[in-house]
């Protein structure tokens, strides 16, 4: 069997315990960092920190992790001594910190493009992504969707130019999204009705063939997990403004 790309990769990380991710497979932003880690190969531990909302009754929140996060929010990331949160300035970091097969181009105008596509993504894709699970009414689910879609259409543009959203090889841009890749089924279930540009979907594929991915997939029991708890999240919203 061919190993998924990047899964030959060699852990340069300084030893196995160095690194620790806080998150959660629910978190969209978790999402990102356990994708460019396992992508990456660098050997890390999980601990477990599901957001406030997902959290089991009696669920104690590891003092390390209020310790050290500024506004206790997942994902954060323990290098060694050092502690980061927010996904993008983690996955920067990650970039500085270790050698290896690199989310980032050699060179700066490779560079400047894949930060201003992963900007981009966050404001036009994620912004979107989260608006369709959050929405509480027909008529924000459905302008959620449209703008998901017309999000969708223009990363199509992108890929019309390369395999990969940023160039020639996966990057940071790739990390960004993929949440969104993630949970796409989900999404539909929850009122995501557009069309994925078709050139999206084959970058899906794509994606799905990385090293990274097996670290991130749902499962249908997850899909399904996440899709109830919005529906529930809905209904308790909806009793709220007629009660
Ligand atoms: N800008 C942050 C956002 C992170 C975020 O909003 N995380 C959520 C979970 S998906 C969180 O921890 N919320 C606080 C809470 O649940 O108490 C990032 O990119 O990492």
């Amino acid at each position: 069997m061919t190993p998924p790309l990047g899964a030959e990769l060699v852990d340069r990380s300084p030893s196995a315990g160095d690194v620790t991710l806080f998150g959660h497979w629910i978190c969209p932003y978790s999402v990102r960092v356990s994708f460019a880690l396992a992508q990456r190969g660098i050997v890390h531990d999980v601990v477990d920190v599901p957001p406030t909302a997902a959290r089991p009754r009696g669920f104690v929140v590891p003092t390390e992790f209020v310790e050290h996060s500024p506004r206790g929010e997942i994902p954060m990331v323990r290098i060694g001594a050092d502690y980061r949160a927010d996904s993008l300035p983690i996955l920067d970091w990650l970039e500085e910190s270790f050698d290896g097969r690199s989310l980032l181009p050699a060179d700066e105008v490779g560079r400047a493009l894949v930060r201003d596509r992963t900007v981009w993504i966050d404001a036009h894709v994620f912004a979107p992504m989260i608006g369709i699970y959050y929405g509480t009414d027909e008529t924000r689910i459905a302008d959620a969707s449209t703008s998901l879609a017309a999000g969708l259409a223009a990363m199509g543009e992108w890929l019309e130019e390369s395999p990969w959203l940023a160039g020639q090889e996966p990057t940071v841009a790739e990390a960004a999204v993929i949440p969104v890749y993630v949970r796409l089924d989900a999404l539909r279930r929850l009122g995501f009705a557009g069309p994925v540009d078709p050139r999206v979907a084959e970058h899906i594929t794509r994606c799905t063939a990385l090293a990274g991915w097996n670290a991130v997939a749902w499962t249908d029991e997850q899909s399904s997990d996440f899709v109830g708890r919005f529906e529930r999240y809905r209904a308790a919203r909806r009793a709220q403004s007629q009660g």
